[in-house]
């Protein structure tokens, strides 16, 4: 069978789960929020990473019923924790033929109200390539979504090409520092620059910053004397299974 088979055949059988990559406010280590991340252990192919399977969903327009599932999970998910975290806040990743479906904002809707999780309790993320495609479609369709009340996020952001006119009159609340920009080692000189540019540039356009891939110390420290103040990656915490974060959420960081 083809991987596109497969997909379909996944998604009724159940075979697709969700971890869940914390994020972490940088000065305190407490966790604010959770990133959605879907896995796919697949019986006959073994496990198959997001990013080989995710364009083929989206060729075949299954990313609509695929995407709709993780909205769907996640927000019960999401619920379920804020019962313990009342502050928690939910980040799903949303793809470009999601974002331009004229179904998606009645699935947001849905999956919102079946939860009993408030709007204001989950972002959206977007790459900066999907927003760039159509700039557009794109502003309009994330003008609809703004108003069911859902925050809007850059992902990938410095990797998509957006020119800074454009990215003023995006309706968006949060940028997320692609982890290719992270992961220069140490962080010194001119990549720490380049940093320090995009932290501030998402400071003055009032959005929330949060790096990703931070992968040691070293670099957790020099963002924080940047004034990030959100972060990923894993010398944080790793995507991780929802039986196994619950712990974590408990205890509050
Ligand atoms: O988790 P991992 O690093 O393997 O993810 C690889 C890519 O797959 C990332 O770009 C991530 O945004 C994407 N991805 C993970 N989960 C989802 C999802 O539920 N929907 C979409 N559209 N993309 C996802
Ligand atoms: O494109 P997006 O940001 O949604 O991709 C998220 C993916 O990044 C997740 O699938 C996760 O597995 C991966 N990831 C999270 N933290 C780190 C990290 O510190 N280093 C690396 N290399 N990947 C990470
Ligand atoms: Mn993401
Ligand atoms: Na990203």
């Amino acid at each position: 069978l083809s991987l596109r088979g497969d997909l379909r055949q996944a998604l009724q059988a159940g075979e697709f789960r969700l971890q869940y990559q914390p994020l972490v406010r940088l000065d305190t280590g407490e966790i604010t929020g959770v990133e959605a991340l879907i896995r796919w252990d697949s019986p006959v192919r073994g496990p198959v990473p997001p990013a080989d399977f995710i364009p083929i969903a989206e060729e075949s327009g299954l990313i609509v019923e695929i995407g709709q599932w993780v909205l769907e999970t996640s927000a019960a998910q999401a619920a379920a924790w804020r019962q313990v975290r009342p502050e928690l806040t939910l980040n799903v990743n949303v793809s470009g033929h999601q974002l331009m479906h004229p179904r998606f904002a009645a699935d947001v809707t849905r999956a919102l109200a079946v939860a009993g999780l408030p709007s204001s309790a989950m972002t959206l993320e977007l790459t900066e390539s999907v927003l760039m495609s159509d700039p557009q479609a794109a502003v309009a369709s994330l003008a609809g979504l703004r108003e069911l009340g859902v925050r809007l996020s850059i992902d990938d952001f410095g990797t998509g090409y957006s020119s800074l006119a454009y990215l003023r009159e995006l309706p968006v609340d949060e940028l997320k520092i692609d982890r290719a920009f992270i992961a220069r080692a140490e962080l010194t000189g001119e990549d720490l620059a380049l940093v320090r540019t995009i932290v501030d540039l998402g400071h003055i356009l009032g959005l929330r910053v949060v790096a990703e891939g931070i992968e040691n110390a070293a670099q957790l420290d020099a963002l924080r004397r940047l004034g990030c103040c959100y972060g990923q990656g894993y010398h944080l915490c790793r995507p991780t299974d929802p039986a196994d974060l619950a712990g974590l959420l408990r205890r509050g960081s």
